[in-house]
């Protein structure tokens, strides 16, 4: 549909190494509509229920202390097969896998810090949005080219 929404953020060491520009700058040029932004420092509280799955991985504490390091940039974003465009454009978990011309593959090394997180599917995107923004957080605006990027 065209309203499917993710959610994205930009992750601790993204935003120290001035990355936020450039991670939105991706999604407006590639059409998407943001509905919400926010700079949080993130509790282990939220985290622990955003990394459900990882509680028992070995580096699922150093996966906390990273992300509660510092600000994260949370938005979320919407349009036509958003949450697949996403997974695409940010590249592959590891660094190192990650291709040329995807977030991760123009400005990270290291699996631990792969500047950028993207909701995985549609069930997970409900869930994380619902876990990071507040429904009156999420701003339904109608953006003018919609008519022109849409058959
Ligand atoms: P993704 O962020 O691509 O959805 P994921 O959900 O499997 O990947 O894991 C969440 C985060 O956990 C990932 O972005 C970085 C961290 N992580 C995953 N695998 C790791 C590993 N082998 N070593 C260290 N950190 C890892
Ligand atoms: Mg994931």
């Amino acid at each position: 549909s065209f309203s499917e929404r993710t959610l994205v953020a930009v992750k601790p060491d993204g935003v120290q190494r001035r990355l936020i520009g450039q991670v939105i700058e991706r999604f407006e040029r590639r059409g998407f509509r943001l509905v919400g932004l926010k700079m949080v420092q993130v509790s282990e509280e939220l985290l622990a229920q955003h990394y459900v799955n990882l509680h028992k991985k070995p580096f699922y504490p150093s996966v906390l202390r990273y992300m509660t390091s510092g600000p994260v940039v949370a938005m979320v974003w919407e349009g036509h097969n958003v949450i697949k465009s996403t997974r695409t454009l940010v590249g592959h978990t590891n660094p190192a896998e990650a291709a040329p011309g995807t977030l991760r593959g123009d400005f990270s090394v290291h699996v631990g810090r792969n500047i950028v997180h993207a909701s995985d599917s549609p069930e997970v995107a409900q869930k994380e949005i619902s876990l990071w923004f507040q429904r009156s957080e999420l701003i339904d605006w109608v953006c003018c080219d919609h008519a022109i990027m849409y058959d």
